[in-house]
């Protein structure tokens, strides 16, 4: 299987694009009839490459081919993959031990995760943390704890959400295909609101937060609300970055009747954005904070973070899970978060100087590049008809298969399906990253 060359990740894997064979190649093509024949038909693969080694900017396949990673997992290798000090404090652990269950017989790496949260998330009140796998677990531990510390039950999301793929989580999501169709019935005490989507609604944050509070003080009684979750800036529903001032006014109607604001940062946390969290970029300080994905340099771990009084409002034993904070998890994020706080929320900002002015470039020469948004190394084009404005989903597949092909991962997203979506891992270099983006410039020229 590793016939290749030696198997190395991380940044020790050379650092350039190559391919050997076309997308895909013989043998991962022979590893998708495998995954045919063995996998369940729902789970599928966006772009059938079978992976041998990962690093740097590079994710290379069994066939050899070196393609430059715009996408990260999604999202999730963020500090980069096999980054050498999570390896190492992963396979420490490995070797001590590798399972008690925290709730069972402790260990310090689960406490210590709680208190680097606890220090990194918005807000100097005081917090607590509990560990869980998967973002969906997270999010749907944080609607407990809001339950519980209100003793309310509805809870309030929004138009592009996406918030996991468990029954509760599924009713939080927005987007019936591919995610929701077919799996109801959904939990209910769940209410939509509009998101501000300033490309799309031209509304300034104030207006767009006073036309969703309405909404919902029309579908709901205020002392029935529980927590309103949302997204600071959108990942699945389309990188949608809110206007100026929707999120303060929401935070302030939610906090004046007595309902928890939980932000959901799965996909924005941890210096993705340029900031450690997104949040500081609209000056909110959530009452509850929702984090997974780049955690943990990509091993499977979830938090919720959140205001002391609140999170200790579920009573002992109430919440738990067999796996939440598995140690080796728990390794891996003190050296993610470590290497998070040495520069790399910097590396985020720079990133995204070097993306946004590619995609503005782009924009300023293809009327069909409606949109260019985000914050850091998060950053997306929206495709439009330029006479209509509708979108273009059609264009947007199209260019992310040409990309793919020409050995390039991008990842498209959004409610109409007509966003391109970069999240670099922080550990590209500028010159792969620049290369990156004039292969996609190419793909959407061409398209
Ligand atoms: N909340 C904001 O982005 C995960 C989903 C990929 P899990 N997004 C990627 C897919 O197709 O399943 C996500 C997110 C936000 C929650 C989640 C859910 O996190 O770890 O996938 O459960």
């Amino acid at each position: 299987m590793h016939a290749i060359d030696d198997v190395v990740g991380g940044p020790a894997l050379a650092q350039v694009r190559e391919l050997r064979t076309p997308i895909p190649g013989p043998r991962s093509t022979e590893m998708l009839a495998r995954k045919r024949e063995a996998v369940a038909d729902g789970v599928g693969i966006t772009l059938p490459v079978f992976v041998d080694a990962a690093g740097g900017g590079i994710v290379r396949d069994i066939d050899g081919n070196s393609l430059i990673d715009l996408g990260s997992g999604i999202a999730v290798t963020s500090v980069g993959n096999a980054h050498p000090g999570v390896v190492a404090a992963s396979a420490e652990q490995l070797g001590r031990f590798t399972h008690t269950a925290f709730t069972i017989t402790g260990y310090e790496g689960y406490v210590a995760v709680c208190e680097a949260l606890n220090r990194i998330t918005p807000g100097d009140h005081a917090k607590r943390s509990a560990l869980f796998n998967s973002g969906a677990e997270a999010v749907e531990n944080a609607i407990k704890i809001a339950r519980a510390a209100t003793g309310r039950s509805t809870v309030v999301a929004f138009d592009h959400a996406y918030h996991g793929r468990t029954n509760l989580t599924m009713a939080l999501t927005a987007k019936s295909m591919p995610y929701k169709r077919g799996f109801g019935p959904f939990a209910g005490d769940v209410h939509r609101a509009p998101m501000s989507y300033p490309f799309r609604d031209g509304r300034t944050g104030e207006e767009a937060a006073r036309i969703a509070i309405e909404r919902i003080e029309r579908q709901v009684e205020l002392d029935e609300i529980a927590a309103v979750i949302i997204e600071p800036i959108q990942g699945e529903g389309g990188f949608v970055v809110p206007a100026d001032g929707f999120l303060p006014a929401l935070a302030d109607w939610a906090a004046s009747h007595g309902i928890v604001f939980i932000a959901d940062e799965i996909q924005t946390g941890f210096a993705r954005t340029g900031e450690m969290f997104a949040s500081t970029h609209f000056g909110i300080v959530p009452d509850l904070i929702v984090t997974a994905k780049g955690i943990a340099g990509g091993l499977p771990l979830s938090a919720v973070t959140g205001r002391a009084e609140l999170m200790n409002a579920a009573h002992a034993g109430g919440l738990g899970g067999t796996y939440g904070g598995n140690p080796v998890a728990c390794a891996a994020a003190l050296a993610s978060i470590a290497a998070f706080e040495d520069g790399l929320v910097e590396r985020a900002r720079e990133i995204g100087d070097i993306i946004r002015e590619r995609l503005e470039a782009l924009r300023a020469t293809d009327p069909r590049v409606g949109d260019v948004r985000g914050h850091g190394a998060m950053m997306a084009l929206e495709l439009v008809d330029p006479v209509t404005g509708q979108p273009e989903a059609a264009l947007t597949a199209r260019a992310a298969a040409a990309a793919h092909a020409a050995g390039v991962i991008v990842l498209t997203c959004g409610t109409d399906g007509n966003v391109i979506r970069l999240l670099p891992p922080l550990s590209i270099g500028d010159d792969l990253l620049r290369e990156g983006l004039d292969v996609l410039g190419d793909a959407i020229a061409r398209g």
